[in-house]
Parts: structure tokens; C-alpha cells; sequence
């Protein structure tokens, strides 16, 4: 590792990318043989999404592909993180390859080396074969090692052109979202069926980790990215919310990195859980099947939490979140609250600390001291402003600048006092479809009209570009053309 005492200046080998992900962008859901996915179910389903916004045409990247890797290629960046949609490669989740889905990725992956950017693929990024789920999801047993068969393919059939391979992404969204708070696909509430889950998503990662060095040899670079949670005590000097924090750090964090990096999953949620399940989803030889050696950890981070214990009293107070889902994702620390952050938040309602980055990823070097990390996704949803002056459209975002430019800066902190951090994604490239929240929310350095499907570079673009060709932070007042 190069060491500079310079935070704002970063190695020439550092990886500057911007990442997305199937649903979110593509469109063309029912081309090209593609199955239908738990999104699609979902997105389909009145209620469950604003505006009851869907993904079938999204950013219709799907037919836009060769254009935005142009944009990619002209932003200066070194990679591009993708998804692969398992739905469009494999209809049903099981049996049967749909060989024009594998073609749309292996040509969009030779453009992008055509182009000099290198493909971070995540092989999970939330669209399930919905034949999968019908047969129980993540609950069941079988959907993970179908993933293994899925994740086998693909490195046959891809991984000669991918450098880096990330199992699944967030995979707390996926079970405690999906199958506890039910505020993503498929949408249950039930606390035993997101615990087994959470296990069989470390399960699905464990045994395609195993398939994909089978396939490609050791020294294939295996990646899963987590959405680590920076839970902080409201009161440090506090037992109790020391405690509650505990809770919160259990059922968030450690139910992944414990079994992932550890071989164990947390002792304190096993007990407090007992009463919900009896945990008889983890069998022998499991978690040796998951601690798999990983060649990079992908961190996603955007805020922080606060939490205290909850006196059982009054009305508890739930993340910001969370507060209309029929049920919670925090098991297991049923009695502790959230407390509202302090400002400023992105058009999530997020609060935005830049300090958590830095602490988060100096935290995991300490843990993990020979475990490199990138940053697989950080970035800030806010309304931007439009201005046409002489036929020349501009977009202005001076706030999704300074969060960039605040956060790269912690990053860079973090590596001063020795973490071994390698690449950083800013999350998004282009405006999608932002899960629950439709197309109401606006995470893109690019800003598409969804009526045109025109992609403009707002001024964060044009601001990233400096940063991934120099490899030194610039100011945000340079942000904008030039
Ligand atoms: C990522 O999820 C996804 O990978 C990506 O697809 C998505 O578009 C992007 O972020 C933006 O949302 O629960 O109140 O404590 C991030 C999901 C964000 C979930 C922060 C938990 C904490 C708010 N996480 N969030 S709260």
C-alpha cells in the first residue's frame, strides 16, 4: 500500500467508480426471456411502492447499455459496478440458462474493458427469480444453493472479463427488509422467517465464493458487500445504552460479519431470539461452508443511528426508516429506540456524518487488519435544480457535491491512519429507481428524464471526473462544466 500523509491525495492504483444495479436501472423486464423477479411481484402490487412506481422500463439501460458506458468511459473512472439480474440469465431461478440474458452481460462487459473500465459484478442485487420465492425465498434452504449453481455459471461463463466478484449485496436489506419490516420484496413480516434468511444469504455466499475459486483458481478476487450499520450510544457512559447498542450492532452487523469472517453467529441474539425460532436452519458444517476467504470486503455507508434503551414506556421511537412498516428489522432489540439525528439530512431523511465513514472503516481495519476494503456504495438522494440557458441544460446539485466531497475526504482520513481501503463507488451513476421510494428519489450523477430517457451530467459529475482522473479531492466550487 502507498501511504501519503496527504488525505486528500490518493494512489495512482486507487479505484475511482460509480456503481448501479439490475432493477434499478434496466428496464426491458419482460425481454429478451427474462423471468420475472420479487420486484417485479412487488412493484406490481398496489401500495408497496410511491406513485406505485415500477422497474419495467427504469432507465431502459437494458437498450441504452452502449451510451452509458460511454458516460462511464467519459467520466474518467477506472470501474463500473454492476448487477446481474439472475432473472434475465436464469428465468426460474433453477433448470434452464437463458443464453440471450447471459450475451446482454458478456457484451456490456466487453464494452466496459473496451473501454478501460474494469466490472465489479454483484451477483445479487435484491431480484430474486420470483419461482424462487414462490417455493420459499431466502427461508428456504434450497434457494441458496440454487444461487451456488447460478454463481457457477456465471463465472464459466463470465469470469474471465470480471475483476472483481461480489456475492450479494446487503444482505440485512435483503432479509430484514424483505422479510421482517416487509418494506422491500417480497414483502413478509414474520421475525423467525428473516432469521432464517439472514442464514441462508450467508449460506448462498459461502457456498458461491466456494464455486466461483472452484471455477477461476484462488486467485479469483471474492467480494461481498455489507451495509454496515454505525450505531452509536446515545449516552456512552451509559451500561444500558451500551447495551442497546449491543442489540442494535447483533442483529445489524454481526449476524453478517460473524459468521462471514468469524464462524460464529452472535451469542446474545441467539438467546434473545430462542423464543422465535430455534435456530434449526444453521446445520452442521454450515458455518464452515460460509467463512469462505474473501479477497475484499465492499462496505456501503450513508448515516448513522443513535440508539438508547427504552424504558417500555411512552411511544418508542423507530427509525427514521421504519416508522410505517408493519414490522420491525431490529429483532432481537425490541427494547431499545432510535433517536432522531441531528442535521442536515439528504432527501432520505438521512442524517448525513461524514465521521462515520472514517470511524466505520478504521473500526473494520482494526478488526480485520489484513482484510482490504472498498467502498462499494456511498452517495446522497436531494432535489436537484434544472436550468436551461441557450438550448444548454445544466444541474445544479452543490449539496450531492459536498457530500461526495466531505465523505472521499473521510475515506481518505481513514486510510492516513491505516486502513487498507482500495476504491470507492459513488452511488449512482444515473437516477433509477430507488426501491420503495419509485423514482421520487434521486441518488444519480447523472440526472435521466424519465420522459426522454436523456442522460445529463449534473455539476457532481462533472466534480467526480476531476477527482477520478487526478487522484486529488478538488473543492466543491470546482464543481460544474469546464
Ligand atoms: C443501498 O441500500 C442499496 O444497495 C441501493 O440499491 C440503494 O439504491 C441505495 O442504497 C440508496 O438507498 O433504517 O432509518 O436507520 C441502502 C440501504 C440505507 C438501509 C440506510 C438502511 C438506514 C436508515 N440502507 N438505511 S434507517
Amino acid at each position: 500500500m502507498t501511504t501519503t500523509s496527504d488525505a486528500r491525495t490518493f494512489p495512482d492504483d486507487f479505484v475511482w467508480g460509480s456503481a448501479t444495479a439490475s432493477y434499478q436501472i434496466e428496464g426491458g423486464a419482460t425481454e429478451g426471456g427474462r423471468g420475472p423477479s420479487i420486484w417485479d411481484t412487488f412493484s406490481h402490487t398496489p401500495g408497496k411502492t410511491l406513485n406505485g412506481d415500477t422497474g419495467d422500463v427504469a432507465d431502459d439501460h437494458y437498450h441504452r447499455w452502449p451510451e452509458d458506458v460511454e458516460h462511464i468511459k467519459n467520466l474518467g473512472l477506472g470501474a463500473y459496478r454492476l448487477s446481474i439480474a439472475w432473472p434475465r440469465v436464469q428465468p426460474g431461478g433453477t433448470g434452464d440458462f437463458n443464453a440471450e440474458g447471459i450475451r446482454f452481460y458478456s457484451d456490456l462487459l466487453d464494452a466496459l474493458l473496451a473501454a478501460g473500465v474494469k466490472p465489479v459484478v454483484t451477483l445479487y442485487h435484491w431480484d430474486l427469480p420470483q419461482e424462487l420465492e414462490d417455493a420459499g425465498g431466502w427461508a428456504n434452504r434450497a434457494t441458496a444453493e440454487a444461487f451456488a449453481v447460478y454463481a457457477r455459471r456465471m463465472a464459466e461463463e463470465l469470469g474471465d472479463r470480471v475483476d472483481v466478484w461480489t456475492t450479494l449485496n446487503e444482505p440485512w436489506c435483503s432479509s430484514l427488509l424483505g422479510y421482517a419490516s416487509g418494506v422491500h420484496a417480497p414483502g413478509v413480516t414474520d421475525a423467525a422467517t428473516a432469521l432464517a434468511a439472514i442464514h441462508h444469504l450467508n449460506l448462498a455466499h459461502g457456498l458461491a465464493v466456494t464455486a466461483i475459486r472452484d471455477v477461476l483458481g484462488e486467485s479469483a478476487k471474492t467480494s461481498i458487500t455489507l451495509n454496515l450499520h454505525v450505531v452509536r450510544a446515545d449516552d456512552p457512559s451509559s451500561d444500558a445504552d451500551l447495551e442497546a447498542k449491543r442489540k442494535a450492532d447483533e442483529i445489524a452487523n454481526e449476524s453478517f460479519l460473524g459468521p462471514l469472517l468469524e464462524g460464529a453467529y452472535p451469542a446474545g441474539l441467539l438467546k434473545r431470539t430462542a423464543s422465535v425460532t430455534d435456530w434449526s436452519f444453521v446445520r452442521d458444517g454450515d458455518l464452515e461452508l460460509i467463512r469462505q476467504p474473501l479477497g475484499v470486503l465492499g462496505v456501503n455507508y450513508y448515516s448513522t443511528a443513535r440508539v438508547r434503551a427504552w424504558s417500555g414506556e411512552g411511544e418508542r421511537q423507530q427509525a427514521d426508516g421504519h416508522k410505517d412498516s408493519a414490522g420491525s428489522p431490529w429483532i432481537g432489540a425490541e427494547d431499545i429506540e432510535f433517536l432522531p439525528q441531528p442535521g442536515p439530512h439528504t432527501a432520505m431523511g438521512w442524517n448525513i456524518e461524514p465521521a462515520g465513514l472514517t470511524d466505520l472503516l478504521l473500526e473494520l481495519h482494526e478488526r480485520y487488519p489484513d482484510l482490504p476494503m472498498m467502498v462499494t456504495e456511498n452517495g446522497a438522494a436531494f432535489d436537484d435544480e434544472v436550468t436551461e440557458t441557450d438550448g444548454v441544460k445544466r444541474v445544479h446539485d452543490p449539496r450531492r457535491v459536498q457530500y461526495l466531497h466531505d465523505h472521499v475526504e473521510a475515506l481518505g482520513r481513514a486510510r492516513d491512519k491505516g486502513a487498507d481501503v482500495r476504491g470507492y463507488f459513488a452511488w449512482s451513476l444515473l437516477d433509477n429507481f430507488e426501491w420503495a421510494y419509485g423514482y421520487d428519489r434521486r441518488f444519480g450523477i447523472i440526472r435521466v428524464d424519465y420522459d426522454t430517457q436523456e442522460r445529463t451530467w449534473k455539476d457532481s459529475a462533472h466534480w467526480y471526473r476531476r477527482l477520478a482522473t487526478t487522484g486529488v479531492l478538488p473543492e466543491v466550487t470546482e464543481a460544474g462544466p469546464r
